[in-house]
């Protein structure tokens, strides 16, 4: 599948809050590998997760699929029968580009596109929930309704995948780790305009918390079992059980 590198923020632009549009969708894989450490890491452990986790007659579900990378791996995980992959977004120009990155492959486990709010989606007989960077879009006092329904929806044993950009509480370790991600981002080529161009258009958009937050309204809303498995400078996944 071809794809652009991402320049949408290399020249001067007016500040408008970032947006999942048809630009951005185009560039979307460059943009992701270049701005969130981890993230091949973790596309690779969904496949591995799938593997383990997902049983006969179940379903799978990649929340904000973005171009359905999760879903893909997810489907070349999963060895099981009669399961089905159900893969959400409520950016039209994503899930328009994610449809032709599911043609470009065969797949055992068929995979459901859905065009609509994540809020919205109902989950059922769920054996695995991927939120890969897409809860911090969320409001914040929406976040614990929707974690809940995503629990209700799962079966026991089920697993969450939750993958996040957070903030620490100490402003040292904070700014610290802010700048750490900055030069990873330099490293990758984007420049010090284009890191604060993106960051301000991110500002109030991307909503981070901190691990802790996470971790505790996992396990209010009753996961057995919640835990970071990774952490790149600020960006983290978690793996929560029922
Ligand atoms: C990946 N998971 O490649 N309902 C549905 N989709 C939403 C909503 C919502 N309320 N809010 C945001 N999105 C992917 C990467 S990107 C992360 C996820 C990033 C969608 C939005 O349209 C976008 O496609 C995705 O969530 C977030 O594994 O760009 O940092």
């Amino acid at each position: 599948m071809n794809t652009k590198s991402d320049t949408l923020f290399s020249a001067p632009v007016k500040s408008t809050p970032f947006q999942f549009d048809k630009s951005v969708a185009e560039v979307f894989p460059d943009m992701i590998k270049r701005s969130v450490p981890g993230y091949d890491i973790i596309i690779k452990q969904i496949e591995k997760l799938a593997g383990q986790f997902v049983k006969n007659n179940t379903n799978c579900f990649d929340l904000g699929c973005s171009l359905g990378a999760a879903s893909l791996a997810m489907s070349k995980g999963i060895h099981q029968d009669d399961c089905k992959i159900i893969a959400v977004d409520n950016s039209e120009a994503m899930l328009g580009r994610c449809q032709q990155h599911i043609n470009a492959f065969k797949h055992s486990t068929p995979v459901e596109l859905h065009l609509a709010d994540i809020l919205d989606m109902p989950v059922e007989n769920a054996a695995m929930v991927v939120l890969n960077f897409t809860l911090q879009f969320i409001q914040n006092e929406k976040r614990s309704a929707l974690l809940s329904r995503i629990y209700e929806g799962m079966n026991p044993g089920g697993v969450l995948l939750l993958s996040e950009k957070i903030i620490f509480k100490n402003p040292t370790i904070n700014r610290l780790l802010t700048n750490l991600h900055h030069d990873f981002k330099k490293e990758n080529g984007y420049s010090d305009l284009e890191i604060s161009q993106k960051r301000n258009a991110l500002e109030n958009v991307l909503t981070p918390e901190t691990l802790d937050n996470h971790l505790t309204r996992l396990n209010r809303v009753g996961f057995s079992t919640a835990t970071c498995w990774l952490q790149q400078f600020n960006f983290i996944s978690i793996i929560a059980i029922k």
